[in-house]
């Protein structure tokens, strides 16, 4: 026996016509929803384009993330993004058979053993970074977003398909960086405007699609060089996808959707990686019992030797800190579900076949009823040990969920791995403003804004 109740929702505006757009920010849209959340929280609908459900506990969570009532459906922003990225895995509709294909084909190569094989590169790419910081020499403020985009970029770039970025070796981001830039920030725009609206920005259009042509291009170019080039040893995911057909259907993937996956895994791969970065070696510097604990698990299983890859397996209070940062600080703020089938949240709340709701990760990642009344401290103690397997299940999403989570997580992981244990292993970083307060900037992702660092070689290390 059902109870049915309304689901609150904040007052409308000008008589309703405007519904709730003034509550959102235009400028940082999910500030918007943060301060409602707060105000009318745990679960609440707001009028905007369409009606929009918004859930903020692990309680709802869980519900959201049964594979039966919910699926995740690109949300707008995530469509607009499709100029650039297609069908690629991370914006394709669930019926698109080309996710399905790729999505089989990939999972292994992203998998442990795929990316163990990646390990060399990896430190190449972070070895250039920690080369470039010690020429800076002590006294160089580091723009710690620029540098570990340049990571980020440079890492996916040469592990998944061979191609050097060499964002290390010029002062100026590559021009693909520019150009994803500029479209992430033009979709995001788009997203927030009504289609009329939308039709009236036409020289704004028309340098986006400028811009998506260009790195077709050379997502293209790079395709078409490995076609050409005599066959090699070489596995990577470039290599996956143009030599393998899929075991269920024996379909291959056509040039287009691999040029959109390379794409993909640029857009989904690089600034996420890159603001979990900042915002880690954010809370390191402000928690200075913390950051004595990381080095000394650093200094212990590496030492001055030079980084193995059976090494990484060890660095337990450095995976927990890169856990505790992607609960306390996850770039992604918002996951987006919708219904399956006509459902009940909460079992009183009706949920229309269709309907989506959005997840607030940033309040998933507080509620008390998980996390505690220490829920806003940086404490990466409760990611130790068997401590992150008891946690309540869906609690902790900062990689989404389900069939649809985030295909690099284990490739993130061992980057971020590698990156942070050598820069411990060399530096000791400060920050290059003591007093600096938390500025956040938010396009695709959230991340620091004007975070710089400084960077001291330690004593005795080479
Ligand atoms: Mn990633 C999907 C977060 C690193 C490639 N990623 C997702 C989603 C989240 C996410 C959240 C689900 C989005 C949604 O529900 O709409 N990703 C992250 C975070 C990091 C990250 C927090 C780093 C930290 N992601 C990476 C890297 C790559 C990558 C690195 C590639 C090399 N992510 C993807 C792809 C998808 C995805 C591809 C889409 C998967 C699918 O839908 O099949």
């Amino acid at each position: 026996e059902i109870k049915e109740e309304p689901i609150p929702q904040p007052p409308t505006h000008l008589f309703g016509l405007l519904g709730n757009f003034p509550d959102m920010d235009p400028s940082f849209p999910v500030r918007g929803f943060w301060k409602l959340t707060e105000l009318y929280g745990p679960i609440y609908k707001l009028a905007l384009d369409k009606e929009q459900v918004v859930i903020a506990t692990q309680q709802y969570m869980h519900e959201i993330c049964d594979p039966d009532r919910f699926e995740k459906i690109p949300p707008r922003a995530q469509q607009e993004i499709r100029a650039l990225t297609g069908d690629g895995l991370f914006t394709a509709f669930p019926t698109e058979q080309n996710w399905h294909v790729a999505h089989r084909m990939l999972i292994p190569a992203f998998g442990p053993l795929g990316i163990r094989k990646m390990f060399d590169e990896m430190l190449d790419i972070t070895s250039q970074m920690v080369l470039r910081w010690d020429r800076y020499g002590p006294n160089h403020r580091i723009n710690s977003s620029d540098d570990f985009t340049r990571l980020a970029f440079d890492t996916i770039g040469l592990c998944a398909f061979g191609y050097r970025f060499n964002e290390f070796y010029t002062d100026e981001a590559h021009p693909f960086a520019k150009q994803m830039g500029n479209v992430l920030k033009l979709s995001g725009a788009r997203s927030s405007r009504t289609n009329l609206e939308n039709r009236l920005h036409r020289a704004e259009e028309q340098e986006r699609q400028s811009d998506v042509k260009k790195m077709h291009d050379l997502c293209r170019e790079v395709v078409q060089a490995r076609k050409s080039q005599p066959p090699t040893d070489r596995k990577d995911l470039l290599s996956v996808m143009l030599d393998s057909v899929d075991r269920e259907t024996g379909a291959g993937l056509s040039e287009e959707n691999i040029i959109y996956q390379l794409a993909t895994f640029l857009v989904a791969g690089h600034e996420t990686t890159s603001a979990t970065l900042s915002f880690m070696w954010y809370n390191l510097l402000k928690n200075p019992e913390k950051f004595q604990k990381i080095q000394k698990e650093v200094d212990e299983v590496v030492g001055d030797r030079v980084l193995t890859i059976d090494m990484l397996s060890k660095l337990h209070y450095v995976d927990a800190c890169i856990k505790e940062t992607l609960r306390l600080s996850s770039p992604i703020a918002l996951i987006d579900k919708t219904a399956k089938q006509d459902t009940y949240l909460g079992g009183k709340y009706f949920i229309k076949k269709g309907q989506s709701v959005k997840a607030d990760i940033k309040a998933l990642h507080h509620d008390p009823a998980v996390w505690g009344d220490n829920h806003d401290e940086f404490e990466p103690e409760r990611m130790l040990d068997g401590k992150f397997q008891a946690l309540p299940p869906d609690s902790w999403k900062p990689f989404g969920d389900g069939v649809r989570a985030c295909i690099g997580r284990g490739f993130a992981e061992q980057e971020m791995l590698i990156n942070t244990a050598l820069i411990l292993q060399r530096f000791q970083p400060e920050l290059a403003d003591p007093g600096y307060v938390l500025e956040l900037h938010s396009t695709l992702t959230i991340k620091p804004g004007n975070f710089f660092m400084k960077m001291r070689r330690r004593p005795g290390r080479s």
